[in-house]
């Protein structure tokens, strides 16, 4: 008994794999699409359950004429001669012809419908937002409202979020899960899409197109919101950060004017200043390197979405981002103790 309890040990765990496999389909997991929260992903979800439904109609009765004709036409014990032999038959040849044909009509007429569903946003107002990525993080342009953030996304409930994408680098891919399914950003080329939240809440992006080294860290939170709240978030974004004092004042003094050495993906860099390749509105140069950082004090985390935003991980982030995101951009900057301070200061500062 035992013994053959070991000579199945194999099979038993290969059992558990599919076992194992379903629970990674569990509706409230972030990257589960079995929620839908939106008029796209539920048009999405739809159209899976009936080409699923299909496939699993097809299996069964494909299998089961298999199983049928095993059993029924197996080879018995002092049988010699062979069963009926049939040649031809025309109500068979037909239906099996038809049949494929019912299921594919099945399958495409929902396929064709949802494609043009998802095209183009329904008429009436929408939102338009141009969504720009970047070798590992995501800008986020609102041209209707003149505002541009990074690696947060703020959408007002209910309404039809018009999207452009594009990439500066290589192909990227726009994936919301519960929102909306994936859309490439291809280089010299603007994809469209639309999608919508339904109730508010926050939900998981993240890029679904192997991008390089840090492809895995490329991610985004979109924040839906009642439209007042996401009113009241546009202006706090509007506004160009306050005067600085103190320890921050001395940050954004670095921020602007000092160049750093340091490496960036192992080569050597000179006189790096943090205002070359970042954005802080009302600073007298713009960098677009990286992100933008005029409110990056409000954002809940950094590096695209894969670390809290805090003081410990701000300075952390400072002293080796490569650390941090394997492959980063940013370059790994010999800064001083009291600098860093001074740098995490001003940061969080830039609410
Ligand atoms: C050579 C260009 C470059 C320089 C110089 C640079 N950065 Fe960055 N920085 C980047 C890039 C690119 C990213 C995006 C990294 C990612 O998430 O993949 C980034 C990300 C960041 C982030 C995280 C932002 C977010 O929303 O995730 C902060 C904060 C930051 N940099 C601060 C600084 C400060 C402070 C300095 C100066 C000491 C500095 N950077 C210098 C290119 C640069
Ligand atoms: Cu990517």
């Amino acid at each position: 008994m035992l013994h053959n309890l070991t000579k199945l040990r194999p099979v038993l765990l290969l059992l558990l794999v599919p076992v194992l496999l379903t629970t990674a389909c569990f509706p409230s997991h972030p990257q589960s699409t079995f929620e839908a929260a939106g008029p796209v992903a539920e048009a999405q979800l739809k159209l899976f359950y009936i080409i699923f439904w299909a496939a699993v109609f097809v299996f069964v009765v494909v299998n089961g004429a298999f199983i049928y004709a095993f059993i029924k036409y197996r080879r018995r014990a002092n049988e010699a001669h062979l069963p009926k032999q049939t040649h031809g038959h025309t109500v068979l040849e037909i239906t099996w012809t038809i049949a494929p044909m019912i299921i594919l009509a099945i399958i495409t007429v929902p396929t064709i419908t949802t494609i043009f569903y998802t095209a183009e946003p329904p008429p009436g107002k929408t939102l338009e937002l141009k969504v720009i990525a970047h070798q590992w993080w995501w800008e986020f342009e609102y041209p209707d409202l003149g505002i541009t953030t990074a690696n947060e996304l703020h959408v007002p409930v209910g309404m039809a979020i018009d999207v452009s994408l594009e990439s500066k680098d290589v192909i990227h891919s726009f994936w919301i899960p519960k929102l909306a399914g994936k859309m490439d950003l291809v280089p010299g080329h603007i994809n469209t899409m639309w999608f919508q939240a339904d109730r508010a809440g926050e939900f998981y992006g993240l890029c679904a197109e192997f991008c390089g080294t840090a492809h895995a860290q490329m991610r985004f939170m979109v924040h839906a919101e009642k439209q007042s709240d996401f009113d009241a978030w546009v202006e706090s974004i509007k506004a160009t950060p306050g005067e600085m004092t103190g320890l921050a004042a001395k940050g954004k003094d670095l921020f602007v004017n000092k160049g750093f050495d340091g490496t960036l993906r192992g080569e050597k860099v000179t006189a790096q200043r943090c205002a070359f390749c970042h954005t802080v509105e009302g600073l007298p140069i713009r960098g677009a390197v990286g992100p933008v950082l005029t409110h990056v004090g409000g954002r809940e985390t950094i590096g695209a979405g894969i670390i809290d935003n805090s003081a410990g991980n701000l300075k952390a982030w400072l002293t080796n981002p490569d650390k941090m995101k394997p492959g980063v951009g940013m370059p790994t900057l010999s800064i001083a103790d009291d600098e860093l301070d001074a740098l995490v200061a001003y940061l969080e500062g830039l609410q």
